[in-house]
């Protein structure tokens, strides 16, 4: 198995985040990235390689220009203001507002995002673009034949839409890397998202589409960010429609629940008869994660691989949530560990 990493994350570093009222240190910070790697190595679970450079057109096959032209250029912008200190968005656009990017940056970062999750720093964008290389280097990984690959990204992916950040992402690797398997020839790709939020961006970029399978095991937005999508009514649109799968669960669920849903998510995969598959790796279901509610334990990351593997389609593994530091090594290891045996 190919590791796919870029010390290039940890340009992404000393940013903060809203949290309960409070601007307070990223839970989402490079010591995960560390974490993950050691334990992989310790394990010798696979073949640490860098990403090669693909450059932003694959990333426009998923979101918007002017949303891409934002992100190059939004610490500029911010610095340009007066202001030297970690940008955050605190204005944003309620139902019935105009749809027109506004000169202003406070102005462009409420437009362009949905939470004040997304801090922007002086080595965001380049670890933001590392991650999307990462992804696309996994796609071709994939494409020329191997059985699997981990792209390690950070910042991760999921909840950024089309021309939204959000959530602690900016591109959404998981969706870069789908849809560039989907232009290096495979036919249908489906998308596994286990991380505890709702990949709420994985889900609008592909909602209209027959072509990738979007499947997403997470908490009740009813009860948990991120609040406004994840319903299981949400099923797709036009064409897309019945190519997106939710199964939301309540906040305490141990795997012994959890499970029930990865079966029936496995089976609408199977039924997908997919070409390649991308599982969107989320490791904050586990009990110490100091932001979700699930009670997942590190051993079930073994049988969660193992499930995955079970589907014998060509696997790329991207790195999403996780925010217990200490365990994130651990589980993210045995979720591969499961897979390879
Ligand atoms: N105090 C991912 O796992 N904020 N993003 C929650 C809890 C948003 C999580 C605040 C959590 C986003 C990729
Ligand atoms: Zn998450």
């Amino acid at each position: 198995m190919k590791i796919i990493h870029s010390p290039r994350h940890l340009g992404h570093a000393g940013h903060v985040e809203l949290t309960h009222g409070q601007i307070v240190p990223a839970f989402e910070k490079p010591e995960r990235v560390a974490m993950i790697m050691k334990a992989l190595g310790e394990r010798r679970l696979g073949l640490f390689v860098e990403p090669t450079a693909h450059g932003l057109d694959p990333v426009r096959r998923v979101h918007d220009a002017a949303y891409v032209r934002f992100l190059a250029t939004a610490w500029e912008l911010w610095t340009a203001s007066g202001r030297d200190n970690p940008a955050l968005p605190s204005f944003w656009r309620a139902p019935g507002m105009r749809d027109i990017e506004p000169d202003y940056v406070d102005g462009k970062f409420g437009f362009f995002s949905f939470d004040g999750g997304c801090c922007i720093v002086p080595g965001t964008w380049d670890a933001v673009q590392a991650g999307a290389d990462l992804a696309l280097t996994g796609a071709d990984l994939i494409s020329a034949g191997e059985r699997m690959a981990f792209a390690l990204c950070r910042p991760p992916g999921h909840h950024a839409q089309q021309a939204t950040m959000g959530g602690y992402c900016f591109v959404n690797n998981a969706a870069v890397a789908a849809q560039g398997l989907r232009d290096r020839g495979a036919a249908r790709v489906a998308v596994l998202d286990v991380d505890y939020h709702h990949g709420n961006g994985t889900q609008s970029i592909f909602y209209d589409r027959a072509d990738v399978l979007v499947c997403n095991i997470h908490s009740d937005p009813r009860q948990a960010y991120p609040y406004f999508l994840g319903y299981v009514d949400e099923i797709g649109a036009g064409a897309g429609e019945g190519f997106n799968a939710n199964y939301p669960l309540p906040k305490g669920t141990d795997y012994a629940a959890w499970s029930v849903a990865l079966e029936a998510a496995c089976a609408r995969i199977e039924a997908h008869a997919p070409d390649a598959l991308v599982v969107s790796l989320g490791v904050d279901t586990f009990k110490g994660d100091p932001i979700s509610a699930f009670q997942l334990d590190s051993p079930d990351y073994l049988r969660i691989g193992a499930r995955i593997a079970r589907l014998g389609k060509p696997t790329l593994f991207v790195m999403e949530g996780g925010y217990a530091v200490d365990a994130i090594g651990t589980n993210v290891a045995n979720t591969l560990e499961g897979f390879l045996q």
